[in-house]
């Protein structure tokens, strides 16, 4: 069957062809009409001269999805219907019928945006026109070969009722009623926009360092301008970094932000115009926290940073997501570590890896950073691609070192401006700039699951020998794992003074290898400093586990780490034998780390904060234990009030200690002394004797962050009621803090309640659970931020999420998709609640009429255990 007429085709990467023709420019006309907008598009095709040699006859195949087709033209003159067979993936035109040479096609189809409720291809938010083609949404809006390596310049017609028209690149020309767009840059159809509505914008200018002069705008619903302050002060900031640290320009007259409430992403990259998500635009203190600041700075630059990996360099195939989204995501945590510290940022960004990624390589789940195939490439944007595709960027630059990055990021953008590329690309480009051969490396991208290296050491006669250890459990279709080339960043410290003896890059390569030093005494090592792999390690010399690096370690990860790694077995022994005391040389250590103001107060709330349900499960499972989530939890509860009760009055002193006087300011400093603060409260109201200090907090707060701490506190001690009527009434209209409303009550209620606060939730008259943020803030925080809750030994919270999801599947099937996820590690815990999930997803992908993508998600997830 062909691509056009399969239903559920699985698209492989070895089966990629190049496209048999190329277009050489795109005209686009609009009218718009909610129930029946009428696009008709000039597309101008040249035979792919690179597919000379392939077999004749060459039909011209169009993606198109739920088009309606009024006429098709070829040069001119009418295609008779017997030349055009239309099936539900698009449109085969006969060869027969086409040109010798280039030819125009054009087409009139007519789409229903109004009755859109997948958000992908062009629909309707509240009024507002907005479309959504990554990946594949643009054969959504009218035929066209929707793959990335066809790039074409736009121009594009709008015409409607709405006060603003906006497309991708430059204005050419508006009037009432109508505006054209033009944007010279070649680009894949999945970075085409188009906005219309009644919006306004908030503008600013930046001038390259070439001279260009930019107009910034962001627009917006009217009423939203005053909280565009912060993002537009991180898209300077984004524009200029781009600039000193990757010597990249923007390219346009203007760069547009549209801001949306109905979205499946975070936000979108579009050349010029760039789509989001309110929530990652909108701040003022009294509605968003400090980790919303964060996020919309990343997310700000993360987009805008798209501009050169992604938009002027894009992927060959969406095989190779990664080869934009890894980069991107990279670049943009350098960003942030640069505007906020770096010993922060790399433990947060660690901290997010191993809750999504590893959690999913450890998955049925499981797939390469490349991946091979797919039935729906939405089902992609994982953190895989996302995040690990971002550390092996990482590894790269750690084993050719910075200089030579810099070298080889030069030559990328040199030979690949304008191209649609692959990994291979990107690796020779490593390759040319570093001398190394990197096919060993290149593992990295094919194999997936997370290795786990193991270290032991041992000390004689003056000679110290690591020996380091790696293996890689099978994964879905890749039984047996190749070694992988492992950059094990290492310390060897002085174990009477705390002083590094040596510090260096070890190259693991092999299964197993040995690393020797001439030493006096055995030393203490530190492995894996900055989290300099994307490994589990284990081993008695690599288990970073000791007080002593929480005390000596000077690199911040691995000092963090080791107060993480005591933390964690804590929590694994005390649940198992609630009687069990705290190891008290942790509790020391704590106590020192707490108070000692050689440390940045952000970094000091992170080595004070326990780790999460999610890694407490996760540290179990990957030590071979069931886990049961509900005792994980009250043994966590039970961690907090021994930290409280051996820190005593100190908790009280930070508490006052970091309150901050004068106007709420967003920046990391301030940010820090929040954080310190919040987890001083948290650990003071552990104790039942305090625990109305969070009632205090929260009536003082003056800005969201604050208010949002203690609320959470209240609510996970079953004293939120006042605080949660209040906080509703205070807020009743504001979409995204209504938001907040919902996910603190999802992600805190204690376990005994929990089910029956979001079920009752669900029936509230505000929840909108179409609109996909609170949807997600409260089904998708239930499932993924309240673990005992969900985990409920008689089933009842995966019982909630299967019902939703399948009511969720036939209006937006991306976001069900996203949310079966939830279930992802089910195959961790004990066979009672293995058999409960595996009948959800059972009953989930009976469904008649189940999207393929909802489809393709239960198949993966339940494919091991049913073969
Ligand atoms: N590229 C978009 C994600 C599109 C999601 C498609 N299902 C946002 C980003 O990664 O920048
Ligand atoms: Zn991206």
């Amino acid at each position: 069957m062909s691509r056009v007429e399969a239903e559920t085709p699985r698209v492989r990467l070895s089966d990629y062809a190049p496209p048999d023709f190329l277009v050489d420019r795109v005209a686009l006309r609009f009218r718009l009409d909610p129930g029946a907008t009428r696009v008709t598009a000039r597309i101008a095709f040249r035979p792919n001269p690179d597919r000379r040699g392939a077999p004749a006859p060459r039909d011209l195949l169009l993606d198109g999805r739920n088009l309606v087709l009024h006429a098709a033209r070829i040069d001119g003159a009418a295609v008779p219907p017997e030349a055009l067979r239309q099936g539900p993936e698009g449109l085969r035109v006969a060869a027969a019928w086409l040109p010798e040479g280039d030819f125009v096609w054009e087409a009139e189809t007519e789409v229903a945006p109004e009755a859109n409720t997948a958000l992908e291809g062009l629909y309707i938010s509240r009024g507002m026109y907005c479309t959504q083609c990554e990946a594949q949404g643009f054969r959504k809006i009218t035929f066209y070969p929707d793959r990335p390596d066809v790039m074409a310049p736009f121009r594009v017609r709008i015409e409607g009722d709405a006060p603003v028209l906006l497309s991708n690149g430059n204005l050419l020309g508006s009037g009432p009623g109508w505006a054209e767009w033009e944007d010279p840059f070649p680009k894949p159809s999945y970075l085409f926009a188009l906005v219309a509505g009644d919006l306004r914008a908030v503008e600013d200018r930046f001038k390259t360092r070439s001279g260009r002069d930019v107009l910034l705008q962001i627009w917006v619903r009217p009423g939203d301008e005053p909280r565009c302050g912060y993002a537009m002060d991180a898209l300077k900031r984004a524009m200029a970094w781009d600039e000193t640290e990757y010597g990249r320009e923007y390219d346009l007259d203007r760069f547009m932000i549209v801001v949306v409430d109905d979205f499946n992403a975070g936000a979108m990259e579009n050349k010029g115009l760039n789509v989001f998500n309110s929530r990652y635009v909108l701040a003022s203190p009294d509605t968003a926290t400090d980790s919303d600041y964060k996020s919309i700075e990343a997310i700000v630059a993360h987009e805008y940073f798209h501009n050169w990996t992604g938009n002027r360099i894009t992927c060959r195939d969406w095989f190779q997501l990664c080869l934009k989204e890894g980069l991107t995501v990279f670049r943009d945590q350098q960003f942030s570590s640069d505007q906020r510290g770096a010993g922060v940022k790399r433990i947060e960004d660690v901290i997010r890896l191993r809750a999504t990624q590893f959690r999913e390589d450890a998955s049925p789940l499981a797939h390469p950073v490349r991946p091979e195939e797919y039935i729906e490439i939405n089902n992609f944007y994982t953190a895989t691609v996302y995040e690990k595709g971002a550390e092996v960027i990482g590894m790269l630059r750690r084993i050719v070192g910075p200089e030579t990055y810099a070298r080889a990021l030069d030559l990328y953008f040199d030979r690949h401006d304008g191209q649609a590329c692959t990994i291979e690309d990107w690796l020779r480009v490593f390759e040319d700039a570093s001398g190394r051969d990197l096919t060993q490396f290149a593992r990295w991208y094919s194999q997936a699951g997370t290795p786990h290296v193991t270290a032991r050491g041992t000390w004689e006669g003056g000679l110290f020998t690591l020996a380091l250890a790696q293996s890689t459990a099978p994964t879905a279709g890749q039984p047996r794992k190749a070694p992988l080339l492992i950059p094990v960043a290492c310390a060897l410290f002085d174990p009477e003074t705390g002083a590094p003896l040596t510090e260096t890059v070890l190259e693991l390569s092999r299964e197993r290898q040995d690393f020797t030093w001439d030493l006096p005494a055995r030393p203490v090592v530190s492995l894996l400093r900055g989290f300099s792999a994307p490994v589990i390690l284990s081993g008695p010399a690599g288990g970073n586990g000791g007080a002593f690096l929480l005390a000596h370690e000077t690199d911040p990860f691995s000092k963090w780490q080791a107060g993480r790694s005591l933390a964690l077995g804590i929590l694994a022994k005390t649940s198992a034998d609630p009687g069990a005391a705290p190891d008290p040389d942790y509790l020391a250590a704590l106590a020192r780390v707490a108070e000692d103001p050689a440390l940045a107060p952000d970094y000091r709330a992170l080595l004070l904060d326990l780790p999460s349900l999610e890694e407490a499960i996760a540290h179990l499972v990957e030590s071979g234990r069931i886990p049961d989530p509900l005792a994980l939890h009250h043994a966590r509860r039970r961690l907090e009030a021994a930290i409280a009760d051996s820190l005593g009055p100190r908790l009280r002193h930070l508490y006052d200690a970091h309150g901050l006087d004068g106007p709420y300011s967003p920046d990391a400093a301030a940010a820090g002394h929040r954080a310190l603060r919040g987890c001083a409260l948290a650990l003071i109201t552990a104790q039942d004797a305090e625990a109305a200090l969070a009632a205090t907090h929260f009536a003082a707060a003056d800005n969201m962050t604050e208010r949002m701490a203690a609320l959470s506190l209240l609510v996970g001690r079953n004293r939120a009621e006042a605080a949660l009527a209040a906080f509703r009434a205070a807020w009743r209209d504001d979409r995204l803090v209504l938001d907040k409303w919902f996910a603190v009550q999802a992600a805190h209620s204690p376990p005994e309640t929990a089910v029956a606060t979001v079920e009752a939730l669900t029936r509230d008259p505000d929840f909108d659970w179409q609109n996909p943020n609170r949807f997600r803030a409260l089904i998708g925080t239930f499932a993924n931020a309240n673990l005992a809750a969900f985990h409920a030994a008689d089933g009842a919270g995966y019982r909630l999420l299967a019902d939703w999801l399948i009511r969720l599947d036939p209006v937006n099937p991306q976001t069900t998709a996203r949310m079966t996820s939830a279930f992802a590690t089910w195959r961790s815990f004990d066979a009672g609640r293995q058999a409960l999930i595996r009948g959800e997803l059972r009953r989930l992908g009976a469904r008649p009429g189940l999207s393929r993508d909802t489809g393709e998600m239960v198949e993966r997830l339940l494919r091991e255990a049913d073969g």
